[in-house]
């Protein structure tokens, strides 16, 4: 009896997932119509400019009526910073009006310009409220002639410790550049150990310890967020004895470096 139970308890589940398919496949579905993107362009995508002007367009292909073609350009970090509206109006730039080809004019100005590839996304949306697939593509934003940044102050505490000795380290510097402080990409120190061992890169922040940095459960130590003096405070104990020096360097956002301040911490047994 109870094997024949266990036998027909799956059997009627079945039926009843069979007979609920069944009674689905009856509703009648919406169908939802996405539009598509064919074919899109931007031109130019490359500025030596405080400034981005460019046309842009895209070909749409919709069941419904479309709403709206827009185009973001991003920063560096993420953020829309500006947004074009294409249009199929025949209005300049746009050339022919209701052919589906959708075309505008994005146009963006940097208080500070961001140096480095900057993502841009084009995307449709229906009257029915349906977006289609963005399509991504890059702007580069370039600085030519570029002037290197340069760093000063610098401060590395404690000047001593003792050997194993757990302590917070701290590193200090002003780094600025003429380009304007976004135009600062990093800055770091580079180290090596009484021994001779080459030590782990850190950078330094100017965040006013806003967050965890670089995965260690621990904030830079900056106290105040772009005054354009970078910190970074680390926690150990140096495990050699003698000097361990330490490079701070900065580098801007196309690639040119600073001069380099050194200074050490001296750890004694
Ligand atoms: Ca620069
Ligand atoms: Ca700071």
């Amino acid at each position: 009896m109870h094997k024949l139970k266990y036998f027909l308890l799956p059997l009627f589940l079945g039926i009843l997932m069979y007979s609920c398919e069944k009674e689905n496949s009856n509703v009648i579905d919406p169908i939802l119509y996405f539009p598509t993107i064919l074919d899109h362009y931007i031109t130019p995508v490359t500025f030596n400019s405080d400034t981005v002007n460019c046309i842009a367009g895209a070909t749409v292909e919709s069941v419904d009526p479309i709403s709206s073609v827009s185009l973001k350009f991003y920063d560096l970090y993420g953020n829309v910073v500006s947004i074009a509206d294409l249009k199929d109006n025949g209005v300049y730039p746009d050339t022919t009006a209701g052919d589906g080809k959708f075309t505008g004019i994005l146009n963006h100005v940097f208080i500070c310009r961001e140096v480095g590839f900057h993502n841009i996304e084009f995307l449709a949306t229906s009257t029915a409220g349906l977006t289609s697939s963005p399509i991504n593509e890059t702007i580069s934003i370039t600085r030519s002639p570029n002037v290197p940044p340069s760093i000063s102050n610098i401060i590395i505490t404690p000047d001593s410790t003792q050997q194993n000795n757990q302590v917070f380290l701290i590193f200090m510097v002003t780094a600025t550049d003429p380009n304007g402080a976004c135009d600062i990409g990093r800055v770091f120190y580079t180290g090596t150990s009484p021994g001779g061992t080459v030590l782990t890169p850190r950078n330094l922040f100017d965040d006013g310890s806003c967050c965890e940095v670089e995965g260690t459960g621990l904030t830079s130590g900056d106290t105040t967020a772009n005054d354009s003096k970078f910190t970074r405070k680390l926690f150990g104990g140096p495990p050699e004895t003698g000097y361990y020096r330490y490079y701070i360097k900065a580098v801007d956002r196309s690639g040119d470096t600073s001069n380099v301040l050194a200074d050490s911490i001296y750890v004694y047994p």
